[in-house]
């Protein structure tokens, strides 16, 4: 059984989290979101919201889960659910510097290797800090967005309708 662990904070999820998660589960057998909680980092949406939102999105994808990851080490996450990858997407050449340090290191603290797919890229200028910013500014996020996440900022912002 090959099961991969595609990381982050997801707030929120965006479309394209969601093309990484797609063409992770058609190489792993298994896919487990792990969703951040880093009590450090002030969230837009609170963790149940964002498993929500994932779960709600992601329910179409075969073999693919969604799961608090809590806000210990991701190396030791994966080791406890038998997780030997960690898939993450690369928007730029910015993403792969500060990425890179990081795989070096669940590498080395726990022999978790870490692929990088490149991201699609219609979506390399999104990032859930911009929709956020976009969508707080009363801007369209829908080409960004999956429905579930465009009806939590809908019900909390009627100028995003
Ligand atoms: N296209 C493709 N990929 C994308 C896009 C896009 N448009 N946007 C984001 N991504 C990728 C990111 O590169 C990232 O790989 C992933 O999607 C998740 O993105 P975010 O923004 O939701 O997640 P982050 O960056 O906030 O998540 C960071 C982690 C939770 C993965 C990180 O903080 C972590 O590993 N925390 C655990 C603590 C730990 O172990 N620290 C030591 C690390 S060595």
């Amino acid at each position: 059984m090959r099961r991969a662990v595609c990381p982050g904070s997801y707030d929120p999820l965006h479309k394209g989290h969601v093309e990484i998660i797609a063409r992770a589960a058609s190489m792993y057998d298994e896919v487990i979101v792990a969703v951040s909680t880093n009590y450090a980092k002030k969230y837009r949406f609170s963790l149940e919201e964002r498993l929500a939102m994932a779960r709600e999105t992601l329910s179409y994808l075969r073999g693919v889960s969604v799961e608090p990851m809590g806000d210990g080490l991701l190396a030791e996450y994966c080791r406890s659910r038998g997780a030997g990858v960690i898939v993450k997407g690369l928007r730029s050449s910015q993403d792969y510097y500060y990425e890179l340090p990081m795989a070096q290191m669940n590498r080395h603290l726990a022999g978790i290797e870490t692929v990088f797919l490149a991201g699609e890229n219609s979506y390399s200028h999104v990032s859930s800090t911009l929709i956020k910013e976009v969508a707080s500014l009363g801007g369209d996020i829908s080409e960004f967005v999956p429905k579930a996440v465009l009806t939590r900022f809908r019900s909390a912002n009627p100028a995003n309708s």
